[in-house]
């Protein structure tokens, strides 16, 4: 009996700096509603979905910054998500600001993303590794992109969750990027990642790569689907949000590599796929069989310090 399930991506357009939690939640519940119309079954929010990309502003006290952030959850801004999805029998992943407190009372910022099934249980938390940007305010750039000041990188690493008849991965945005992200997924037996992203199509650092960033977003999600034979979901926040132009493009990309559904639109939209989760064994039993084929022992060092000159051959 193949295992088939229904993956969504619910991308979401521009939110404004002054719309309020419950604002965005209900524009998420109606992406639910479109979604479980669609009978889809795993519905992925971008990442930081529930208020504006607050890391383009720089607020030197953390504290000040709270708002932004979620200690619990759900919460009361988040419950009616939770309720909409359960009871429309829709599991979802949500991406937002997380405050955590450890048990030696020390407080953590991080960048999460949550994977909740279709009977509202919590399955699994994921805190973004690859924390992009930078820590101080840089008046040079157009405009901010203040991650390193705002999160940590989640000390856990990238997990895979038994979920949905299928084990899921979880990743966000600069995650992307690192070929290491999708491998650390895909020698867990990843069959989907999902992978919110927020991306400006300007970058100050080097503005000609502005014009690829459409390419190099679906480049990295595709190789690393066909890398490790998995599915991918790749979800934006897009359009222009308090004047920052993102790039939406939102897929579904499947273990071939190839796109099988794409936003159309900059703005709120719900894609869809109805999947055959065996089809990842066609690449993970054959090409990309890692115990018959992947040569760890022969890879050398991955601690290799960058720009280490390798020795030359022995003479
Ligand atoms: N955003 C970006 C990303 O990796 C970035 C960081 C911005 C990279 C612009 C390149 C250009 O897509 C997040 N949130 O990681």
């Amino acid at each position: 009996m193949a295992r088939r399930i229904t993956l969504g991506a619910a991308q979401l357009g521009p939110i404004a700096k002054d719309e309020s939690k419950a604002q965005v939640v209900e524009r998420m519940i109606t992406l639910l509603r479109i979604a479980a119309h669609n009978a889809v079954d795993l519905l992925v929010f971008p990442e930081l979905a529930l208020t504006t990309f607050f890391p383009r502003w720089y607020i030197e006290d953390l504290s000040e910054s709270d708002h932004y952030y979620h200690s619990k959850m759900p919460d009361a801004d988040t419950q009616p998500l939770f309720d909409e999805a359960k009871s429309l029998g829709v599991g979802f992943a949500l991406g937002y600001a997380e405050l955590a407190v450890d048990d030696a009372g020390t407080v953590h910022r991080y960048n999460t993303y949550l994977l909740v099934d279709r009977e509202g249980k919590q399955v699994g938390k994921f805190h973004k590794v690859h924390i992009p940007g930078h820590a101080e305010n840089e008046p040079w750039r157009v405009f901010q992109h203040l991650e390193r000041h705002y999160f940590e990188p989640g000390p856990e690493g990238f997990g895979v969750w038994e979920a949905f008849d299928s084990r899921i991965g979880m990743a966000l945005c600069n995650d992307r990027r690192w070929s290491e992200t999708y491998r650390v997924m895909g020698l867990q037996g990843a069959e989907v990642i999902l992978i919110g992203y927020n991306t400006p199509l300007h970058y100050s650092p080097d503005p000609t790569q502005n014009a690829l960033a459409g390419f190099h977003n679906h480049l990295v999600m595709q190789s690393g689907a066909y890398q490790n034979g998995s599915f991918v979901v790749g979800v934006a926040k897009g359009g222009i949000e308090e004047g920052v132009d993102s790039l939406a493009q939102s897929v579904i990309i499947a273990p071939s590599g190839q796109i099988i559904a794409q936003a159309i639109t900059t703005g709120d939209e719900v894609i869809s796929a109805n999947v055959d989760l065996d089809f990842c064994a066609t690449y993970k039993g054959l090409l990309f069989d890692f115990n018959r084929y992947r040569m760890p022992e022969h890879y050398g060092s991955l601690t290799v310090k960058p720009g280490a000159k390798t020795p030359p051959p022995e003479s």
